[in-house]
């Protein structure tokens, strides 16, 4: 799409939530899902993304979660005295469309939504020390706020999506299927991810045995959905709340280790390179616990490292699953990109689970 065919697209789209005068529209290209603009408007700075409705089968229900979460946030800030300012660059403000939903359907079929862009903020995909204990604390925070929304109230908008086991199996059949005949080039990565067999259930099992709690969690904690003040380098907002369900703790802290805390980032083709660095994983570790409590048990304290390993093979085993499938799920810019993104974070998962033990004593 050419930049007026884009902008005659925005514009139709924003027509549809009341909003004219769109311009200036960039096209943001992190994510592997949705598709995501920033865009001027009559009614200022905006995020248009469209949903991936192959990956969100029910985007209505995705946006009532994220309406009733960022709404109970809002309303804890508020008690705990926040200003509406404060409160206004915090947490994200959507804008309902003219039929008063949180979404809008395109002629094609697409799902769109519009929420404010927070001025003065930017993401980063990796960082120092301070980052990321500020991309910590915003986390750890974010899961405080939700630590009394009932959980009940959340529709699952990916079933089974940290179930480790329930992706092993999965995994287990597409190598079995081998569809696109893909399976020779990377027999090596396959058989990483089989030898960690009894492994992939170790979190789940304890959730479902209720040795470590349900919480509500964001499930998708990349260090670049946390929104970073430019001048100060504070947390300011968290974003991306397609994946807000019950889970487990151990999720967020896992997923952000392996997004943030690894020496190159999800994407590097340096695979030699993938391994986790300690001081980072010290600094998340030490922000994260301030932002959440003191409501950590101990039980999930010394899962912390485990969980940064599950996270990490997880991912790694989903990018060789969409491979080898034919890479219908991730968004990819060239072939053999989900096999290289499976290369490295199947690497750095292997320097963790060698690491466990020096992780385990930085938390204690
Ligand atoms: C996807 O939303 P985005 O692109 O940041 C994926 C995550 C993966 C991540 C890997 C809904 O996240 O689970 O960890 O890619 N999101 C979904 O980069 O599958
Ligand atoms: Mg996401």
């Amino acid at each position: 799409m050419n930049s007026t065919e884009l902008t005659a697209k925005i514009s139709k789209v924003a027509e549809k939530f009341g909003i004219n005068g769109i311009n200036d529209i960039e096209t943001c290209n992190i994510g592997h899902i949705n598709g995501t603009f920033f865009a001027q408007s009559d009614k200022g700075h905006l995020v248009v993304q469209r949903i991936n409705h192959n990956v969100f089968k029910d985007p209505a229900a995705l946006m009532d979660n994220i309406i009733a979460v960022t709404d109970h946030i809002r309303k804890k800030m508020e008690n705990e005295g926040a200003s509406a300012e404060e409160i206004e660059r915090s947490v994200m403000r959507f804008y309902p469309a003219k039929d008063g939903k949180y979404y809008a359907i395109d002629e094609n079929g697409e799902y769109w939504r519009i929420c404010k862009f927070i001025e003065g903020t930017c993401t980063y995909n990796s960082g120092s020390a301070e980052m990321l204990y500020q991309a910590g604390l915003g986390f750890g925070k974010f899961q405080r706020y939700l630590s009394d929304f009932p959980a009940r109230e959340l529709t699952e908008t990916i079933p089974n999506f940290h179930d480790t086991a329930v992706r092993f199996a999965h995994f287990e059949e597409t190598v079995a299927a081998d569809a696109f005949n893909r399976a020779d080039a990377c027999r090596d990565l396959i058989e990483k991810v089989l030898s960690y067999k009894d492994t992939a259930k170790e979190i789940v099992s304890k959730l479902a045995s209720g040795e470590i709690p349900y919480r509500v969690t964001h499930n998708d904690t990349k260090i670049n959905n946390v929104l970073i003040d430019v001048k100060t380098g504070e947390s300011v907002c968290v974003v991306d709340l397609d994946t807000v369900m019950p889970g487990s703790l151990l999720y967020d802290f896992g997923d952000a280790i392996r997004a943030g805390a690894s020496a190159v980032p999800e994407g590097s083709l340096e695979f030699d390179k993938f391994a986790v660095r300690e001081d980072l994983y010290k600094a998340f570790y030490d922000g994260f616990s301030l932002g959440i409590g003191d409501s950590i048990t101990e039980n999930e304290k010394n899962l912390l490292p485990l969980s940064a390993f599950m996270m990490t093979y997880e991912v790694g085993m989903r990018f060789l699953d969409d491979y080898l499938s034919g890479d219908t799920y991730f968004h990819t810019d060239y072939a053999g990109q989900n096999l290289d993104r499976a290369r490295g974070q199947l690497a750095l998962a292997d320097d963790i689970m060698k690491k466990k033990d020096i992780l385990l004593a930085i938390a204690k």
